[in-house]
């Protein structure tokens, strides 16, 4: 029996060592004991290069998801199933979701390279200070289309959609504010409005629309567009630059009535596992070069003054997609609406669904 606790007592010992000689190690490359990392971001919008670089680089093994909607990654951060270290939703989403007690504040300490993002896209009134978010890609929503397909026609406004010639021959972006928006500004309200005959009048017109409609899409889109499958695409900004690499024929326009701008953000959600990886992840991101390689990968608007100047002038040249303040200034941000207008929201952009099927 005493040899038995010599021996239990010694491998104690011995294990207790070798734990302590692994997390000094650890604490020497700088990462906490925790060794994944779960990040979940919109789909197509990350070089997954640069996440195998991070791993790497650090010995964290990430695990990576994707979603379509701010709503459907809400949803999901709030069934709480997943420990999600990482997400990426925008600005009226975050303050939702800052509302609702679901993120964890930021240690700037950790984030040193903060220093490259443009001061424009930091202290937003959504998140004030940067408490909880910082930078990640912004841009626009607009109209996608291919002048070779549809050689008379020209895209100014929203109403042009309603064009007849057009039947079935739009993509529409899978989002409730996108396409209930969509509806607003062509009646020329407001991409927040809540006046609840304001947005009747906004499905009743939305639903005259359906005969031109093809499909509701997520990442296909680009497939689509690409392929000339469609002529006409609601889109957002970096989707289209991404598309219009690939096909020169197609252009991009924000319709003049106004459109949504909109900042994509980097959060830590309250479900995280392992905060210290997930402040390495988001200040790896933001390092200069990384974030270069990231734009070019993605096609979205980069916030990163330091990586901009690492990027060829036709890509952060192009006015289309990086707007200047006199641009951006007739362009709306969405608000978050409060619970009850959200979900009015989403519930009007199902009837919508529903009677296009
Ligand atoms: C990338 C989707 C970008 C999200 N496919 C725009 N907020």
């Amino acid at each position: 029996m005493k040899k038995i606790m010599t021996a239990f007592v010694g491998i104690v010992l011995v294990s207790s060592l070798l734990l302590l000689v692994i997390n000094r190690l650890n604490a020497a490359k700088g990462y906490s004991g925790a060794d994944t990392l779960t990040v979940f971001n919109w789909g197509d919008y990350i070089d997954m290069d640069l996440v195998s670089q991070f791993e790497e680089e650090t010995g964290i093994t990430v695990i990576y998801e994707t979603f379509d909607s701010n709503e459907a990654m809400l949803t999901k951060i709030q069934q709480g199933g997943t420990t999600y270290d990482i997400a990426v939703p925008s600005e009226y989403m975050i303050e939702k979701m800052m509302e609702e007690d679901l993120l964890i504040p930021l240690d700037h300490e950790k984030l040193p390279n903060l220093i490259h993002i443009d001061e424009r896209f930091m202290d937003l009134p959504f998140d004030e200070g940067n408490k909880y978010s910082v930078p990640y890609f912004w841009g626009t929503v607009g109209i996608l289309f291919n002048p070779e397909l549809l050689p008379d026609k020209s895209f100014t406004s929203w109403n042009d959609l309603w064009d007849p010639d057009l039947e079935n021959g739009i993509l529409l972006i899978d989002g409730a504010r996108e396409v209930i928006g969509m509806g607003l500004n062509s009646l020329g309200y407001s991409l927040n409005d809540t006046n609840r005959d304001h947005l009747d009048e906004a499905l009743e017109k939305l639903n005259t629309l359906t005969p031109n409609v093809k499909a509701i899409v997520g990442d296909e889109n680009k497939l689509l567009m690409a392929n000339n499958e469609a002529a006409v695409s609601i889109a957002w900004s970096g989707d289209a630059r991404d598309i219009m690499w690939e096909n020169e024929a197609l252009t991009y326009v924000v319709p003049e009535e106004g459109s949504n701008l909109w900042f994509d953000n980097m959060v830590i959600p309250k479900t995280a596992d392992n905060i210290e990886g997930a402040h390495q992840f988001i200040n790896f991101m933001l390092d200069p070069e990384i974030a270069a390689l990231n734009t070019e990968y993605v096609s979205y608007s980069t916030p990163n003054q330091s990586a901009i100047e690492l990027l060829p002038e036709e890509m952060v040249g192009d006015e289309r997609f990086y707007p200047p303040a006199e641009l951006t200034e007739r362009l709306e941000v969405y608000e978050n609406l409060g619970r009850e207008m959200l979900s009015l929201y989403n519930e009007l952009f199902l009837q919508f669904k529903m009677h296009k099927n």
